[in-house]
């Protein structure tokens, strides 16, 4: 074995301009003179891969033979982004990269491109996945990443010539992808369906069907720690390959069913964030890649075993579970330590207990998944039997504990009846050590409000994680410019993996000198994005205007419509004579968003958007003075680009439903300052920034709570709101009257219906205080050195949302473990 090497700075630019030659060569069967662009970005991250595998074999050794307890993070999903940058950073080759291109003639930007951006995740849950592997890894705790390699990952998203969402799959592997390694020798068996006899006293599955997982195999480098863990993604094979050779020609494409629907697994990326469907595909993603990787963490940590002492086992790896999706893999642990190595039933309970533990990432009741027990029934028999079990030693354990009996039903795991169901966040925190929430808030609530009688009873297993973000990418790799001023200010890059070191900065922040060159590299972000913007939508933007940025999934909870129905009022009040436009501080708005392809209202919004950015960027009325962009398909390369140019962020959404929210501390650390409600980590965000260096609006979560005490959802009383406010009732009357469907009536009536009757989230009630909120915003903006003064305030008392952060509170929290020796 080789020592752990920090990256490798001896490494010339001229010996990486060979390896790269030689990967052209030998794997691409290219002269440098016939590679294109595609050709080079193989061959580096050919090149790039070599020079990680040394660390990769020594983290998997030490971790198998240490005695430091690693963590698997179970997820269905792993946002990654593009890889190249990422691992040439921390592998630390930049230079050696920008040599090499330079060398062979090419642009990096051009190489960096020619990579098919991953979009194996939804939004948040799936990014911050991401963000943890990649802390894990820098901080060099032993690590692995489990989930799905997607065929088709979150929906390609375009808008029709009504400006509506139209969705086309995403085949990220069209073109070669160098990154993963198809393990092939280290399959798994996964069973399904059949059914349970008893055989010599004990109970036996005797499965209908079964898949072969196969794993992919993606290195995860740390930065700067010289350690490269594992993110292994499964893909659903068939064991049917066989027969199709012995096929009777008339049944041929009968024949290819089985492997069809067996490869059907891991096609596709459920497009759903935060309302689960309940579908049975969906279950058997979840168990497949569940089974599969805890069947694979037995067979690395005791290789060669045959009867393993699995009482060891959480002292070996510590499970945590993404959210309820992962959570069938407790009684799955259950049935392999009891069905396949024969422990008893409460060993085995002791062993799960103890290697579990849950994330809740949702405070929406309808996000939390429930299964029909008859589904469970169907695809795995032995596994509704334990769920049941478990269900019944839980209720005995809380009767035993004195809870009261109608609690106890309450909590009921497994509920019977018609209409039996499994409540997986239940099983997830009776099942497991310990629960959290993502940000204060969000687990305050989970405590007194979604999980109250299971904190009444088991108060212990609840705690907080503030979800964090990676530095790495979301400062280093999207913000160069301000990186480098953040390096010459403080005199040291250590803040890159010790992000509260930019306190450092905010002496910095009564320095016109520092405050200056802050506000010339956002002004140069922002040139550049309208430079980006122009080439990849052709949009026209004047960067000289106030760059005003909404970008996450499109639901109503978010509240887009709040941000479009104050565009709106704005628009209307320059029509109407009532402002006069030069008076406005110029402003750029821009929405990215990904609306659910079933989710209606959040459709008709999107809709609705891009037709106000039609009128209004149309308007001679509001040139230069009011413009509204809604690039499509946001993901992570344009979060990269598009948040290192903002001056304002909009976290706006409704008090109590944003579980913590991570876009918010990636644009506070990129020096946007952000106008949002009291909700998710806003609140830490704005605790750490200072309150005057924020802006605060909107009702809190108990005056949310207060007002549907009141029956503001039931009684319609969003109605009054809109009599009363003349300026709200005009922008909603637009949407009605036809200004944005070309004189239609019909096309946002159910929108506007749902605003005026239901308004569930409280957009009309909280539209005033936001109205309000922009005047003060506008009055900050035109001093730009005051602005700037509060950017770097937000920069320089925000390290806390690191992501490195996060994993060191799940460490000491909840992980018990730490890096490796
Ligand atoms: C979050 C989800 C989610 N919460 C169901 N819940 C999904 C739920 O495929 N599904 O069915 C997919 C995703 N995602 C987000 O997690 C929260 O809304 C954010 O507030 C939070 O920042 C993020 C990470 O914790």
């Amino acid at each position: 074995m080789t020592e752990i090497t920090a990256p490798k700075s001896s490494l010339t630019s001229g010996e990486f301009t060979d390896e790269i030659r030689e990967q052209l060569k030998y794997t691409q069967g290219v002269t440098p003179e016939q590679a294109t662009a595609a050709d080079v970005y193989v061959a580096t991250a050919a090149a790039v891969r070599r020079h990680l595998v040394d660390s990769w074999m020594k983290t998997q050794h030490d971790m198998v033979n240490g005695d430091t307890k690693a963590v698997g993070y179970l997820s269905a999903e792993f946002l990654m982004g593009k890889q190249l940058e990422n691992a040439l950073l921390n592998a630390g080759l930049t230079e050696q990269f920008e040599g090499a291109m330079k060398e062979l003639g090419f642009d990096t930007k051009d190489v960096i491109d020619a990579e098919y951006e991953p979009g194996l995740g939804n939004g948040g849950l799936g990014r911050l996945a991401a963000c943890y592997i990649d802390s894990l890894a820098s901080i060099g705790v032993p690590a692995f990443g489990y989930g799905i390699r997607y065929q088709y990952g979150i929906f390609k998203q375009e808008f029709d010539e009504n400006g509506k969402q139209v969705e086309t799959p995403d085949y990220w592997l069209v073109n070669e992808e160098p990154w993963g390694h198809v393990d092939y020798n280290r399959d798994q068996r996964v069973n399904f369906g059949g059914e349970v006899v008893e055989e010599n006293g004990k109970r036996v599955w005797k499965p209908a069907w079964a898949v072969r997982a196969v794993p992919c195999d993606y290195m995860v480098p740390g930065y700067k720690s010289g350690r490269v863990n594992t993110l292994r993604l499964w893909t659903a094979k068939s064991y049917d390959e066989f027969d199709l050779l012995t096929f009777n020609k008339s049944d041929y494409l009968d024949a290819v069913i089985p492997k069809v629907e067996a490869e059907n697994i891991s096609k596709i990326l459920y497009p759903e964030d935060s309302t689960p469907q309940g579908k049975k595909l969906r279950l058997e993603q979840q168990y497949f890649f569940v089974s599969a990787s805890i069947h694979d963490a037995i067979r690395v940590f005791y290789p060669g075993e045959k009867n393993p002492d699995l009482t060891t086992l959480p002292n070996k790896i510590v499970f945590q579970l993404n959210d309820t999706h992962p959570v069938i893999g407790i009684p799955e642990l259950m049935r392999v330590l009891i069905d396949e190595y024969g422990y008893d039933w409460d060993t085995a309970w002791s062993i799960t207990n103890k290697t579990f533990n849950y994330t809740c990432h949702t405070l929406l009741p309808e996000a939390l998944e429930v299964w029909p027990a008859s589904l469970i029934g169907e695809l795995l028999p032995r596994h509704l039997e334990i769920i049941k079990k478990i269900n019944e030693q839980f209720m005995a354990e809380l009767k035993a504990k004195g809870v009261a009996d109608d609690q106890i039903e309450r909590m009921r795991i497994y509920t019977d009846g018609q209409d039996a169901s499994v409540r997986m966040a239940y099983l997830a925190t009776y099942g497991g050590s310990y629960v959290n929430g993502v940000a204060e808030l969000h687990s305050e609530l989970l405590k007194d409000v979604t999980l109250k009688d299971f904190s009444s009873v088991y108060p212990d297993k609840f705690t907080n994680v503030t979800n964090g973000v990676t530095p790495r990418r979301f400062i280093k790799l999207a913000n160069p410019r301000m990186s480098d001023l953040i390096t010459e200010g403080l005199g040291t890059d250590a803040w890159l993996s010790d992000l509260e070191q930019l306190k450092g900065l905010i002496p910095l922040a009564d320095d016109p000198e520092f405050v200056k060159k802050f506000a010339e590299v956002k002004q140069a972000n922002k040139n550049d994005f309208a430079a980006f913007a122009k080439r990849k939508y052709g949009f026209d933007i004047d960067p000289n205007t106030m760059f005003n940025t909404m970008i996450k999934r499109l639901h109503e909870y978010k509240r887009q419509a709040l941000k479009i129905l104050a565009v709106i009022a704005t628009y209307a009040d320059i029509k109407s004579g009532k402002v006069d436009p030069d008076t406005l501080v110029p402003r750029t708005v821009f929405f990215g968003a990904k609306a659910a392809p079933g989710y209606y209202l959040a459709k008709q919004t999107i809709q609705l958007i891009n037709n106000v950015a039609r009128v209004i960027n149309n308007d001679p009325a509001t040139k230069g003075k009011l413009h509204v962009y809604f690039p499509w398909n946001y993901n992570i390369e344009l979060a990269q680009n598009l948040i290192p140019a903002t001056d304002l962020d909009e976290q706006i959404s409704q008090a109590g439903k944003e579980a913590s929210g991570t876009g918010n501390m990636k644009f506070a650390l990129n020096g946007a300052l952000t106008v949002g409600t009291l909700d998710g980590a806003n609140v830490e965000i704005r605790q750490r920034v200072g309150a005057e260096n924020f802006f605060l609006f909107g009702m809190t979560e108990p005056e949310v709570s207060a007002m549907y005490a009141k029956g503001y959802d039931t009684k319609g009383l969003s109605r009054e709101y809109y009599e009363k406010d003349p300026q709200l009732k005009q922008a909603i009357d637009m949407v009605a009257d036809g200004t944005f469907s070309d004189g239609d009536k019909d096309t946002y009536k159910d929108l506007v219906n749902d605003w005026l009757n239901k308004d569930y989230f409280m957009t009309l009630a909280d539209f005033r205080a936001y109205m309000d909120i922009q005047a003060e915003i506008e009055e900050t903006y035109r001093d730009p050195m005051k602005w700037a003064r509060m950017a770097v305030l937000n920069v320089a008392n925000s390290g806390y949302f690191s992501s490195d952060r996060s994993i060191e509170d799940y460490l000491e929290r909840i992980w018990h473990t730490g890096a490796l020796k």
